[in-house]
């Protein structure tokens, strides 16, 4: 089946069967093993409703100080390395862009969310970001390059990758709700959501 795609943003269904999911969780635990899930606040000292950590020379960080990417977790640790099977999804789903240096681990409960926001930490914007959701269900809200502007919602289910190239690149998106028990891949419920990043 061919992606649904909206102008530079794609969804594949069909990358990851359950059993992958799985396996892919499971290399997911042993990240989280090295570099714990952390709550981070925003520069104004409000805490964040989702738990973060990373794998990859780079990890995206927020605190009193700012947003930045850090090359360790907030322990002094290096960040682990990324899975090679979200390598090997990178390069077989674009092949053009450099590798990535970043793969953002987010954890959503069944009560976090994600405001409307741009990625704009990266220094070179015309590579692309892939995200591969797992677990719960959530409501995506994908905009333009104008914060208030019109915005299309789309539920995002376990298994989902999603590529964002060009101007869906630059564009505003976000996370309203989870959708609980819409899935049974993680034993104790709620949503990771997984994004691959070029930062340098
Ligand atoms: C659109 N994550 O980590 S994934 C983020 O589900 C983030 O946790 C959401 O937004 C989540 O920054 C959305 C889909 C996604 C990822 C990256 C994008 C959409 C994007 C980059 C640009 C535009
Ligand atoms: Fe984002």
């Amino acid at each position: 089946m061919a992606p649904l795609s909206v102008r530079d943003f794609e969804i594949h269904s069909e990358n990851f069967s359950p059993k992958h999911q799985r396996r892919l969780v499971e290399a997911l635990r042993h990240c989280l093993k090295q570099a714990p899930l952390f709550q981070p606040v925003t520069p104004r000292g409000t805490p964040m409703s989702v738990r973060m950590s990373a794998a990859g020379t780079y990890g995206w960080i927020s605190d009193r100080t700012g947003y930045r990417y850090e090359p360790v977790h907030p322990s002094g640790q290096a960040w682990p390395a990324i899975p090679e099977v979200l390598l090997d999804m990178w390069r077989s789903l674009v092949p053009q862009a450099r590798l990535p240096e970043c793969c953002l681990i987010n954890w959503y409960d069944e009560t976090a969310k994600m405001g409307m926001h741009q990625d704009r930490d990266e220094a070179d914007m015309t590579q692309p970001v892939v995200s591969v959701s797992l677990g719960d269900e959530a409501l995506f809200r994908m905009g333009n390059q104008t914060r208030g502007g019109k915005t299309e919602s789309i539920w995002l289910r376990s298994g989902d990758v999603v590529v964002m190239t060009g101007s869906a690149r630059t564009a505003y998106h976000g996370i309203d709700r989870i959708r609980p028990n819409s899935s049974a891949l993680l034993p104790n419920g709620g949503r990771i959501n997984l994004t691959l990043r070029v930062v340098t």
